[in-house]
């Protein structure tokens, strides 16, 4: 039977750990209680009392008001909304809080959109008897910030903001100083917006009930003609955005509370970096290169040339004289088109994607020891987990939504152990910081797994009905020289035992890895070694357990899912594989290579050597970003043609032969898949800017003119057609992936797979590979000249290569690359905070500026790659993981001078 209370005598079931007011809005109406200081997602509170309800303890019985957003709902009890009483208590309260308001509150420019404006015209108040609260009407406005404003003589110290920004980011920036009349919202030690460590997420703007804090595209006072929801452009979290459209223009972008995401909650890019899509340098117009000048060029003369120069070489040379590269930016449609254009137009498997500057070891090294390279589980898991280990990943940069869920996590009651050279933000709240020496991970994990052998924490069961190859690799293990492990990684054993006792001894435990796993020399070996941790443990297929790689762009998931890598078509499946090769033919009705194409790095080796004459890139900027950019340069500027398909006119952009103007994704449909395997619907918010188009067209159109009978591109029929070829896209349709989207593999009529390998992995046993520690050729032919190691990561503020957030106000919240530098190394060198200096490889040099930082140890230095100025990429090295070819960014020789 279920339990039962009443409201207004009528009864309703009531649901385990309700509150009154969550009682009454689930199963009466969201309309009957009024609330102020109560907001979705955040603790209750109780302070202001608007959501006073009458509640007895028999029909018409003795009544007691209580606040029902923290009153639990009891079995059996009366509630009375609305009684006489509680009418008039409402109404004393608002035209209480009204009195510390401006007075003009009810006629305000914020109209609409101010929830105490609606609250107090719901409780009947229309104007105010009590005098005016003394100091709080001329409180300074901040306008010290870029995009948060704040003009506290609205507030009404209701503490949403305060609560938001410790509840949901965790900065711990706003807090209430002062009592009664006098109290008022302080960020930091009473200091403004940008002198405080504000990480500008926006939370507390959109928890604000009037405009006190506000964002300054004043999402309060405008009305928008529509707003409608879409996938942030961003990183591999895949935030769902709602964005505010008012005549033809995004206006401002808030967080949809009922998104599985990211309920209510976002960074500052996704929530505010959004300005690059209309910005002046947007480019307009197609451009062919002619005597070394970009001419103007219509789309007709543009394709005919790219058409007509692609045929030629091909009749000249062969189909893998051209090579693409398609974007981890773009929909799925737009890759998969891609991917199909050069294997079944061109006839090539000449195609990548940035997947393999950064994830691939994670793809090759979970495909070899799960048979999936992807992510386990749902970053959601975090709440049911005891334990989590970040191995190389700076989560609250680079993906910060899922970020502040791990610290919020490590707040509580979960342990966190992070694997990392450097002393991030997480490695602050970490019970265990393995501040290792960059290179070093798989000595790490040998020790690690030393520890959990030794100490006997493995799962036996899981191991014999699960796994093979664990008696070899155990063997392997306790043969290590231990002292020596110690020795290479810097890290003292004691610590690697005990985070290993804490990983090994947790209920249910997650890992997050990043690019300090993968950007290695030893990058695949490395994710073998976090997989084979899962799986001595135990911790993975079922709920709050977890290999979790942190996928870095926005849809980099997607684009491999696509097909867009040399050996392996859309849906993973082996394009050397007679069947598997057939199976293709037969669906794209062309006839189609069999043998891998070259991969990125390959691709330039090949333009060096002439044996590439033909690129078009997508939504990439390689000069910037891909490792050592003097040789990118050189064999970008080899080939006969080179094509880009690009928002702004890069540094990549600027050697093209022809480039195309794409649309970004505000302007067109489709589907990104996000780190959890979760297919979006991205969904056109305004119309492409004049000039631009999007890139499944431009692909489609291409492949018409080369004769290809490529239907006219439309985003849901290229969906359609990924869900005849893509095994586990089976039963996604427009439709049926929603709000919130779908994880695949989706079966025939959409049921989606939240957790993987839950009775077995995808290649039946999970494998074990012992691996053992190399040090990198880069360290070992070049540390005695180049006595430094410099490791690159990324700045929260900025995306990859900056060509967007440098577009928006960002750029004037942080302006610049930094090269941290240990105070030990300053002194010795005699740098002084902000002096330039000048670190330089083997491979070239550049001048940065310094900060002395006890965030790296000595010897390390560390900065980002963002700014073109720097080009930090003029460094770093052509050494390549040995399974993937995905560059070692982590691990660079280096001196200062
Ligand atoms: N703000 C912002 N967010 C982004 C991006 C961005 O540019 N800006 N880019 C997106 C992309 S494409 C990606 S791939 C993701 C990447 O996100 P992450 O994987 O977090 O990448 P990084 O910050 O480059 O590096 C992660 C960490 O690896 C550590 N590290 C370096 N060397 C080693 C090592 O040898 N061993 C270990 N264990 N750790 C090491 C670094 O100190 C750093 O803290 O972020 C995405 N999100
Ligand atoms: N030193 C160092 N270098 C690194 C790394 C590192 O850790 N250290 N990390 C590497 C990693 S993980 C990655 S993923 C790469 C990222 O390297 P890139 O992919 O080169 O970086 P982005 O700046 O994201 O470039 C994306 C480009 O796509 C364009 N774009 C955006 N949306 C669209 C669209 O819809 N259509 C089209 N046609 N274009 C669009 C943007 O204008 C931008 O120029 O950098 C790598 N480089
Ligand atoms: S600034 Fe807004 S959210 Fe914060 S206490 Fe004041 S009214 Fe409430
Ligand atoms: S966390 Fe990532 S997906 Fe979410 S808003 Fe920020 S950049 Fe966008
Ligand atoms: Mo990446």
């Amino acid at each position: 039977m279920n339990k039962i209370a009443y409201i207004n005598d009528q009864p309703y079931a009531i649901q385990k750990g309700e509150s009154i007011l969550q009682f009454v809005k689930r199963s009466h109406s969201d309309k009957l209680i009024p609330t102020l200081c109560d907001t979705p997602h955040l603790k209750p509170f109780g302070a202001c009392r608007v959501c006073s309800v009458d509640v007895a303890l028999e029909q018409d019985g003795p009544a007691k008001v209580m606040a029902s957003c923290h009153t639990p709902v009891s079995e059996g009890i009366y509630i009375y909304p609305s009684s006489e009483r509680i009418l008039k208590l409402r109404k004393n309260i608002i035209e209480l809080v009204l009195t510390n308001h401006p007075l003009d509150c009810l006629t305000c420019e914020v109209n609409n959109n101010c929830e105490l404006q609606e609250v107090a015209a719901r409780v009947g108040v229309r104007d105010v008897r009590y005098p005016v609260g003394k100091d709080n009407l001329n409180r300074t406005r901040d306008l010290s910030h870029p995009y948060m404003t704040s003009d506290l003589s609205k507030c009404i110290n209701c503490s949403r903001c305060v609560r938001a920004c410790d509840e949901v980011q965790g900065m711990f920036v706003l807090s209430m100083a002062g009592r009664g009349f006098e109290s008022r919202v302080i960020k930091g030690m009473d200091t403004s917006f940008i002198e405080s460590s504000c990480v500008s997420c926006g939370a507390c703007a959109q928890a604000c009930p009037t405009s006190a804090i506000s964002d300054v595209y004043e999402s309060k006072s405008i009305i928008a003609d529509e707003k409608i929801r879409t996938i942030c452009t961003y990183c591999g979290v895949g935030c769902n955005l709602e964005v505010a459209v008012k005549d033809e223009k995004v206006r401002f972008i808030q967080a949809p509370w009922d998104s599985k995401v990211n309920s209510g909650h976002l960074c500052l890019k996704g929530r505010f970096a959004f300005s690059f899509y209309n910005h002046p340098d947007r480019i307009r117009t197609p451009f062919i290169k002619k005597n070394g000048v970009f001419v103007e060029a219509n789309w007709d003369e543009a394709y005919d040339f790219i058409a007509s120069e692609l045929n030629r070489i091909i009749k000249k040379n062969d189909p893998d004289h051209i090579a693409g590269i398609s974007s981890a930016r773009c929909p799925n449609e737009e890759n998969y088109l891609m991917q199909k254009f050069m294997r079944a137009v061109i006839g090539t498997n000449n195609i990548d994607n940035c997947a393999r500057v950064c994830h691939s070891p994670t793809a090759l090294g979970m495909q070899r020891t799960f048979g999936t390279g992807a992510a386990t589980n749902s970053i959601d898991d975090i709440k049911h987990t005891d334990c989590i280990l970040v191995f190389g990943a700076n989560p609250t940069d680079a993906h910060p939504v899922t970020g502040a869920k791990i610290k919020q996590a490590a707040m509580k009651d979960t342990t966190l152990i992070v694997i990392d050279p450097r002393k991030t933000e997480l490695a602050r709240y970490a019970h265990y910081h393995l501040q290792l020496k960059p290179g070093t991970n798989v000595a790490l994990m040998n020790l690690f797994f030393y520890y959990i052998i030794k100490e006997d924490l493995i799962d036996t069961s899981f191991i014999e009905q699960r796994t093979e190859g664990f008696e070899e690799f155990k063997q392997h293990i306790l043969s290590q020289n231990i002292d020596e492990l110690e020795s290479i990684t810097g890290v003292d054993r004691n610590l690697v035992h005990e985070a290993a006792i804490a990983y090994a001894s947790a209920k249910n435990a997650m890992s997050f890895h990043g690019l300090g796993a993968t950007e290695n020399s030893q990058g695949t070996s490395t994710v073998m070694l976090i997989a084979n941790l899962a799986m001595i443990t135990g911790n993975i297929g079922l709920p709050g357990v977890s290999v979790n790689p942190l996928r870095g762009q926005n849809n980099v998931q997607g684009a491999a899912d696509m097909g867009c890598q040399p050996n392996q078509g859309a849906g993973y499946l082996d394009v050397t594989n007679d069947e598997i090769h057939a199976l293709y033919e037969d669906f794209y009705g062309a006839k189609l290579p069999k043998h891998i194409g070259y991969n990125i790095p390959q691709m330039y080796e090949a333009a060096l050597q002439d044996k590439l004459k033909a690129m078009w890139i997508i939504g990439e900027n390689v000069v910037q970003t891909d490792s050592n950019s003097q040789m990118v340069i050189r064999a970008l500027s080899k080939l006969e043609l080179l094509v880009v398909q690009e928002l702004f006119m890069t540094e990549t952009a600027r050697l093209a032969t022809v480039i195309l103007p794409a649309a970004s994704f505000l302007e067109k449909e489709g589907t990104f898949t996000n780190g959890e395997r979760r297919v979006q619907r991205v969904n056109r918010v305004v119309n492409p800017l004049s000039g631009t188009r999007p890139d499944g067209q431009i692909i489609t159109e291409i492949m018409q003119r080369m004769g290809y009978p490529q239907p006219d591109y439309s985003a849901q029929n290229v969906l359609n057609e990924i869900a005849q070829i893509v095994p586990f896209f089976k039963g996604i349709t427009w439709q049926n992936l929603g709000k919130n989207g779908l994880q695949w593999p989706v079966a025939d009529g959409g049921g989606d797979t939240p957790t993987l390998h839950e009775e077995n992995f995808k290649r039946g046993k999970g494998a074990f590979y012992k691996q053992t520690y190399k040090e990198t050729s880069e360290l070992q032919e070049h540390s005695k000249d180049y006595p430094f190691i410099i490791t690159t990561n990324r700045g929260l503020e900025h995306y990859n290569s900056g060509a967007m957030t440098r577009r928006t106000p960002n750029e004037q919240i942080v302006t610049e690359d930094v090269l941290l530098i240990h105070p030990d190394d300053a002194k010795e060198y005699s740098i002084n905070n902000g002096d330039m200096v000048c670190v330089e490889s083997p491979r070239g040099k550049t001048d940065i500026k310094a900060r002395i930082s006890t965030a790296v140890k000595k010897g390390i230095l560390s900065t980002t790659f963002h700014f073109s100025e720097v080009m930090i990429n003029n460094l770093t090295s052509d050494v390549c993981d040995s399974d993937t070819q995905c560059p070692e960014y982590k691990v660079v020789a280096a001196r200062i001078r």
